[in-house]
C-alpha cells in the first residue's frame, strides 16, 4: 500500500514489520520531542496499523452506526468525515493543508490543564484536527487537505459541532502572480476571492465558450483581515506583506495555468486573462473562496479570512525550498 505521509506527536510505535522490503521511507519531525523519526511503510502496511502509529485512540475506530443520511453522526455525534463530535473543535479554527504545517503550528498550543495532552483525531478520512490553548484562547487547527471539496467537508462538520459565532481563517500557500509578491511573501486575500473553474462543456460542445469561467469576487470579513495583517507585518514586516486579491481554482494544473503535453487543457492564457480581468489580482490557490463563500452563507456564524505564503513566482517559476517555507510556517496569527 502506497503512504504518502506519516506524522506524529505521540511516542512512535515501531515500524510495522513485514516480509516485504520496503517500498517507502519516510522521515518525520515530532515537534515536541524535537525531534525526527524515521518509518518504514511497506506492502503489508494497513491503514490501520498506520493510523495507530499516529493516534491510537483513532485506530480504535469510530462506531459504524451512522443515523441521518441528510447530515450523517455516529452515535457519539461524531461527523462522518472529520470525525469530531461536540466539544474537541474550538470556535477559532486555523485551517491548514497539511498535517506537517499542522503539527508545527500546534507545537505553539498548550493542553487545557498544566501537561495535559492537546486533543487530537485523525479521521480515517485523513482530516486531523487539533485542539488546544493559545494563549489561553481555545484553537483548533484542522487539515483541510486540497481544494474546496475538502474545505466545504471541514467548515460544515466543524459548524455543525461547534456552538455559537466561529472565526476560521486559512494559512496556505499559493502561487504569486505578479511582485512585489515574491517567494516567502505572506499573501493576505484582504478584498476576498474569486473562484476558477474549468467548464467541461466547453469540450463537449466544442462552441466557442470559454474553457474556464471566473466568478464574481467573494469578500474576506474585514476585521479578520486587519487583524491578519497586523500579525503578518509584526512577524515579517511591511514588505513581507502583499494585500491582494486571491483566485482559488478547482485545479492546481489546468485552471492555474500549468502545461504540459498529456492534457488538452486550452489553458494557455489562463493566468493572463484573469490578471487582465481583475487588476488586483496577486494570488491562486485552491480553498480562500470556498471559505470565504461559506461564510458569506453561514447566516452570520462564521467569520473568514485567508492568508497563503508564497510558495512559487509564477511569474519568474520559481519554487520555494524548504528550508525557506519552513521560516514562515512557525508563524501564528493573533487572536
Ligand atoms: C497545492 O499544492 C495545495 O497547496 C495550496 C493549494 O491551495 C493546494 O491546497 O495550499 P495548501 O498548502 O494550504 O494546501
Amino acid at each position: 500500500m502506497p503512504v504518502q505521509a506519516l506524522h506524529t506527536r505521540q511516542r512512535l510505535a515501531p515500524a510495522p514489520r513485514a516480509l516485504d522490503v520496503p517500498l517507502h521511507v519516510h522521515k518525520i519531525y515530532a515537534p515536541r520531542r524535537r525531534r525526527h523519526y524515521v518509518i518504514k511503510a511497506t506492502l503489508n502496511t494497513t491503514v490501520k496499523q498506520l493510523k495507530s502509529i499516529i493516534d491510537p485512540q483513532t485506530a480504535k475506530g469510530q462506531s459504524s452506526d451512522f443515523a441521518n443520511a441528510n447530515f450523517p453522526v455516529d452515535q457519539e455525534g461524531r461527523t462522518l468525515h472529520l470525525g469530531c463530535k461536540r466539544g474537541e473543535v474550538a470556535n477559532r479554527i486555523l485551517s491548514v493543508g497539511s498535517m506537517d504545517r499542522a503539527l508545527m503550528i500546534a507545537d505553539q498550543l498548550q493542553g487545557a490543564e498544566p501537561g495535559a495532552p492537546l486533543f487530537q483525531h485523525l479521521s480515517g478520512r485523513g482530516f486531523l484536527t487539533i485542539t488546544g490553548l493559545y494563549q489561553g484562547t481555545p484553537v483548533s487547527i484542522i487539515t483541510t487537505l486540497m481544494g474546496m471539496p475538502n474545505m466545504d467537508f471541514v467548515v460544515r462538520e466543524a459548524r455543525a459541532v461547534v456552538e455559537g459565532q466561529m472565526a476560521v481563517i486559512r494559512l496556505g500557500t499559493c502561487g504569486a502572480l505578479r511582485p512585489p509578491a515574491k517567494l516567502g511573501s505572506f499573501m493576505v486575500a484582504s478584498p476576498g476571492a474569486v473562484c476558477v473553474r474549468r467548464d467541461p462543456d466547453a469540450w463537449t460542445f466544442d462552441d466557442g465558450r470559454p474553457h474556464y469561467t471566473v466568478s464574481a469576487p467573494v469578500p474576506a470579513d474585514p476585521q479578520l483581515v486587519q487583524l491578519l495583517v497586523a500579525a503578518c507585518t509584526e512577524h515579517g514586516g511591511a514588505d513581507s506583506v502583499v494585500q491582494g486579491l486571491d483566485a482559488t481554482a478547482d485545479s492546481f494544473y489546468s485552471s492555474q495555468g500549468r502545461t504540459g503535453g498529456h492534457f488538452e487543457d486550452v489553458n494557455e492564457a489562463v493566468i493572463e486573462q484573469l490578471m487582465a480581468a481583475h487588476p488586483q489580482l496577486v494570488s491562486l490557490e485552491m480553498e480562500t473562496f470556498h471559505l470565504l463563500d461559506l461564510a458569506r452563507c453561514s447566516r452570520g456564524g462564521i467569520k473568514a479570512a485567508a492568508f497563503c505564503i508564497a510558495a512559487a513566482e509564477r511569474y519568474s517559476n520559481r519554487f520555494i525550498s524548504k528550508e525557506q517555507i519552513q521560516l514562515c510556517v512557525p508563524f501564528f496569527p493573533g487572536s
